[in-house]
Parts: structure tokens; C-alpha cells; sequence
């Protein structure tokens, strides 16, 4: 018996001394040590011998396994240090070269444009209305002088929820919902906010997009009120020596209309596919809020009237920015993106 142990004793220590790393160290303790190791089989096997040898059999197995186990350790802790002297060595940190930049997060570029619609319109006194996304038929369209059926609704190309549930395709239902709230007092809000419309993506239009929606109820209100608040808005957005323009155009829910067109700055009105080869980018549709819509929201258009407009911040954001295609916006592309703000 004792020479089968000293046999094993003699090779485990000459093994161990052999092993000159972690990995090499660890098999070393499985293979004596570990579970199905050389001691812990022995250890196993001392229940078949013959009654009398099994206490010695048992204190030497002890014993060994005791003095690999301490063995073991002191070999480990050499082994350690060595491979800690040479990671100090082999892994030195170059302090002096350039660290990276952590990246923070930062405002959107359309959130940045947003921000500036609302300091000017508010020195206007404009305050920010907020309406939903998610809309009725009925204010979406019907209340806006648009009943089932009516052909302009084709004008608004819509992703439909359900038969009476839309994703708002302008925010001009929020007009209603103002007007709704705030009736009999006079309004001066703008309504920010996402749209939705099932058409085709393209430079200059998206299926999502944002509008600022703006309306004012008084007693005493006339175009050329709307015309004076488009003008300031767009000396104080574009600068002074840019140039606007009112088209004659057609709304149900306005009477008259209008449409603000901005000078397009990406092509200096030579022609591009962002106006459409016009020199002219549309920002908003405008005019006099139609009196079914005043009546639908509370008011007696023969006491009051009222204008309303619907802007593009992207489009107004392409022409500050000199962006030649929308799709940029909503692309994702952080190379795009940081550098607007401070991403
Ligand atoms: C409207 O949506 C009307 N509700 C605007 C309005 C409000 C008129 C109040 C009268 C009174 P229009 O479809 O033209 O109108 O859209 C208004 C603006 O939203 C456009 O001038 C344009 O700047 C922006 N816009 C429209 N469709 C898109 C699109 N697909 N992608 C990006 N911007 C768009």
C-alpha cells in the first residue's frame, strides 16, 4: 500500500513542479485532486480493502492529499508572481496616446429646428398646444369641412387604424381641439407635432413627418395678420435677405388659401429635385380658418375669424441646413446626425 502512494506522491510533486502556468496548474490539481483525481480515487477504493488495513489506509491517503493540497498552493502563489511580474512587463498601457471620445447623446436635428419655431412664434404669443397623434375620422377630417366622400380627402393620403380611427395626416385637427377648449376666448396657439401618410417617399417628403400647426381666433383678425406673422417667422427663421412668397391654393378648412413657398437656398433657385425644379420650397399651407370650422369649433363666425397655417420642419430644416433629401432626417446615420447639436 504505502508504495503505490509514494509512487503517486513522487510523480504528482515532480508534475507539479513541471507545471508553469495557471492552465498547466489547474489539470495538475484535477488530475490528482479534482473529482475523478488519483488521491480521490484511492480515497474511493479504501472501502474494499480488508477491514484491518482500511484506518492506515485511510490516514496515509490523508496525509498525502494534505500535502499536495498545501503543496499545490505554494506553487500556485510562485506561479502567480511570476505571471504578474511578466503582464507588467508584456502589458504596459501607453498612457500618451490619444484617448477616445465617449459619446453623448444630443438633440435631433428637427428637435433643434422645433426648438427655434417655438422661441419665435412665443414673442408672438403663440403657446404651444399639444394634440394627438392618433386621431378620429371626425376631427381629422369631418369637423375640418370634410365629410365622408368628400374628394379632398384625397388630398391626404392616410394610414387608417380602423374605419373611424387615423393616424393624423396634418396636425390642422388639433385647430379643432383648441378651438374646442379654449372657446368663447380668443386663441393663439401652435400645435407641434408628428403626421403620418401613406405616399411615397421621396427627397423632399417622408410618410412621417412633423408639422406646426398655428391658429389665432380673435374679432378683429385679417389675412394680413397671417401674412405679417409667415413674414416675421420668416425674417427671424431664414434671415432678412431671404426670399418668401404666397400662392393662391385650396383647402377645405380655409377660405382663402394659401401657400407660403421659402427661396430654395440648395439650388439658389436655379432648379433642383428638392423644389422640384421650381426655385421654390414649399414650408406651409395657410389661410383664413373657413367659418364651418369656426362653427364646428364653438365660434360665430359673423363676431369672430380667425387664421390658420400648417408647416414642414424638416423642409424648413433642409433649407437652414442645405440638406438635399429628407431621408437623411430619419435615416439613422449617426455621421449624419452629429453634425448638428452637440452629438
Ligand atoms: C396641410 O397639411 C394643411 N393641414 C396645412 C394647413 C393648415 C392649411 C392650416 C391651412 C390651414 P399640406 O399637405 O400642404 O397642408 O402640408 C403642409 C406642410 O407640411 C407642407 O408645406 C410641407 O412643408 C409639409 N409636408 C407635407 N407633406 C409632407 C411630407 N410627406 N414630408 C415632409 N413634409 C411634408
Amino acid at each position: 500500500m504505502s508504495t503505490v502512494l509514494e509512487a503517486m506522491e513522487q510523480a504528482a510533486l515532480s508534475s507539479l513542479a513541471a507545471a508553469t502556468n495557471s492552465e498547466e496548474l489547474e489539470a495538475w490539481h484535477q488530475d490528482y485532486l479534482g473529482r475523478k483525481g488519483k488521491v480521490t480515487v484511492f480515497m474511493r477504493s479504501i472501502g474494499s480493502l480488508p477491514a484491518e488495513e482500511r484506518p492506515q489506509a485511510g490516514q496515509a491517503g490523508n496525509q498525502l492529499r494534505l500535502l499536495l493540497e498545501e503543496r499545490h498552493t505554494a506553487r500556485q502563489t510562485e506561479i502567480r508572481e511570476v505571471e504578474l511580474a511578466r503582464a507588467l512587463v508584456e502589458e504596459t498601457i501607453d498612457v500618451t496616446l490619444p484617448g477616445r471620445r465617449p459619446w453623448t447623446g444630443g438633440l435631433h436635428p428637427i428637435t433643434l429646428t422645433l426648438r427655434r419655431m417655438y422661441a419665435i412664434f412665443a414673442e408672438m404669443g403663440f403657446q404651444v398646444y399639444r394634440s394627438r397623434e392618433v386621431e378620429s375620422d371626425l376631427y381629422n377630417f369631418e369637423l375640418l369641412n370634410m365629410p365622408p366622400e368628400h374628394p379632398a380627402r384625397d388630398m391626404w393620403d392616410t394610414f387608417y387604424v380602423s374605419d373611424s380611427v387615423v393616424l393624423r395626416t396634418h396636425t390642422s385637427p388639433g385647430q379643432m381641439r383648441a378651438m374646442r377648449d379654449y372657446c368663447p376666448e380668443p386663441v393663439r396657439v401652435i400645435v407641434p407635432g408628428k403626421c403620418y401618410r401613406y405616399e411615397q417617399v421621396t427627397a423632399r417628403s417622408e410618410f412621417m413627418f412633423h408639422q406646426v400647426e398655428g391658429l389665432a381666433i380673435g374679432t378683429d383678425i385679417t389675412l394680413a395678420d397671417l401674412k405679417g406673422v409667415m413674414a416675421t417667422f420668416a425674417r427671424r427663421m431664414f434671415g432678412p435677405e431671404r426670399q418668401m412668397r404666397f400662392r393662391a391654393s385650396y383647402f377645405p378648412f380655409t377660405e382663402p388659401s394659401v401657400e407660403v413657398d421659402m427661396d430654395c437656398i440648395i439650388c439658389g433657385g436655379e432648379g433642383c429635385r428638392v423644389c422640384k425644379h421650381t426655385g421654390w420650397v414649399e414650408i406651409a399651407g395657410a389661410g383664413m380658418v373657413h367659418p364651418t370650422v369656426l362653427r364646428n369649433g364653438g365660434y360665430d363666425p359673423e363676431q369672430f375669424s380667425g387664421f390658420a397655417f400648417g408647416m414642414g420642419p424638416e423642409r424648413i430644416a433642409m433649407i437652414l441646413n442645405d440638406v438635399d433629401d429628407i431621408r437623411y432626417f430619419y435615416g439613422n446615420d449617426l455621421r449624419f446626425l452629429r453634425q448638428f447639436g452637440n452629438l
